[in-house]
């Protein structure tokens, strides 16, 4: 592959330098360094653990300089520290975490003015690292009710989602990342993909339409849950989206809903008999050029497919990225939220959690078989 200017990269880190300071610049130390939810990691392990990324793929990888702080790879390490166990931990905290995000950066910038970006992969996967931290620390800030965890402003008028179908005739199309440019591993390699003819919502399911749902017993009847989806909603006693008054109630019907889990996306599909796009529904959707789908880009999608890679996956540049979430019980998400950057947006991406997650901003958009 080509070799990327340097220049091109300064700015970009610049740019997604700012969107996380100013994601965190409301708060106290005391708040940066809490445990908001004990699904997340407290927003100071995330800025350290940014820190140490990029000084591990660009400082010490790319630029063959040792750690700036060895001793701390091990507790910024997502797989030796797993996020139920961050809290305790002697993460950088107080005016320590930015000193060694500045320390780092300047570091990086050396390296790219000396040894230059080569192809850019890693350059980019780094800063789409960091732009994905931030949709995760907007999920913290959502769960501790603090500012950043929703949209902001009035919503546009949206049109709603009385049920409005597009026919996607069958046949093959190419799923997956071109060769060339920056995918993350899982999007490749690219191959064909025959998909019979199916149909797909125009929009995603809004709130009030969730709220009919809700009110038509959604939560209670049965026969519309999984077998696991019945016993997660039982056990943790849940009666509408995350997120909603306590009196179950949401703001903005026309907007799509958010922070459903997967158990609820697939039940509220059966309660229309219908059921949730496999991914290569949604891409063949998402990639077409007539008859588009609309809205995407407010919530993540949940899909009906398992997390896993395609024929002739490749791990690269490194395994913990995917690969060890294969094969799991992890669900895709398509498309992206209001929280995703520019930077990381593309029909190709490729999001996954765990089917009862809800503090993701994902929501649901419907598919049916066409006779
Ligand atoms: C692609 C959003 C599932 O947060 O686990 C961040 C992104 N990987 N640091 C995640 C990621 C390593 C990843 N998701
Ligand atoms: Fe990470």
């Amino acid at each position: 592959m080509a070799t990327v200017a340097a220049t091109a990269f300064q700015d970009a880190l610049q740019d997604v330098r700012e969107q996380t300071l100013g994601l965190v610049a409301p708060f106290s130390h005391a708040e940066l360094e809490r445990v908001q939810h004990p699904l997340m990691s407290p927003l100071d392990w995330d800025l350290g653990h940014i820190a140490a990324y990029e000084d591990l793929w660009l400082v010490h990888r790319h630029g063959g300089e040792p750690l700036l702080r060895g001793d701390l790879a091990d507790l910024y390490d997502a797989f030796e520290t797993p996020r139920a166990v961050r809290g305790d931990i002697p993460f950088l905290r107080g005016d320590d975490v930015f000193d060694y995000l500045a320390a780092v950066r300047e570091r990086t910038l050396e390296v790219l003015e000396r040894v230059g970006a080569d192809d850019g992969t890693l350059f980019e996967m780094v800063l789409r690292h960091e732009a994905q931290h931030n949709e995760t620390m907007r999920q913290t800030l959502f769960l501790g009710g603090l500012c950043g965890g929703r949209p902001e402003g009035s919503p546009a008028r949206r049109h709603g989602d009385a049920e409005d179908w597009i026919e996607i005739p069958g046949g093959t199309f190419e799923m997956g990342a071109r060769a060339d440019g920056f995918a993350f591993d899982n999007e490749r390699p690219r191959h064909a993909v025959d998909v019979p003819a199916f149909a797909i919502a125009r929009r995603p399911v809004t709130n009030g339409t969730w709220m009919r749902f809700v009110e038509g017993g959604g939560y209670e009847r049965r026969e519309w849950w999984s077998d696991e989806g019945w016993a997660w909603k039982e056990e943790y006693d849940i009666t509408h989206p995350e997120g909603w008054t306590a009196d179950g109630t949401a703001d903005h019907d026309d907007l799509p809903v958010l922070h459903i889990s997967w158990f609820e996306a697939d039940a509220f599909a059966r309660s229309r008999e219908a059921r949730l796009p496999t991914e290569a529904q949604w891409e063949k959707a998402a990639t077409r050029s007539q008859d588009r789908m609309q809205d995407v880009g407010h919530a993540w999608e949940w899909t009906s497919s398992p997390f896993g890679g395609y024929p002739g996956f490749v791990a690269h540049p490194y395994r913990e990225y995917s690969e060890v979430f294969f094969g799991g019980p992890y669900r895709v998400l398509r498309g992206h939220s209001w929280a995703t950057s520019a930077r990381v947006r593309s029909t190709t991406f490729r999001n996954w959690d765990l089917p009862l997650r809800r503090q993701i901003f994902a929501g649901v958009r419907l598919a049916k078989d066409v006779a």
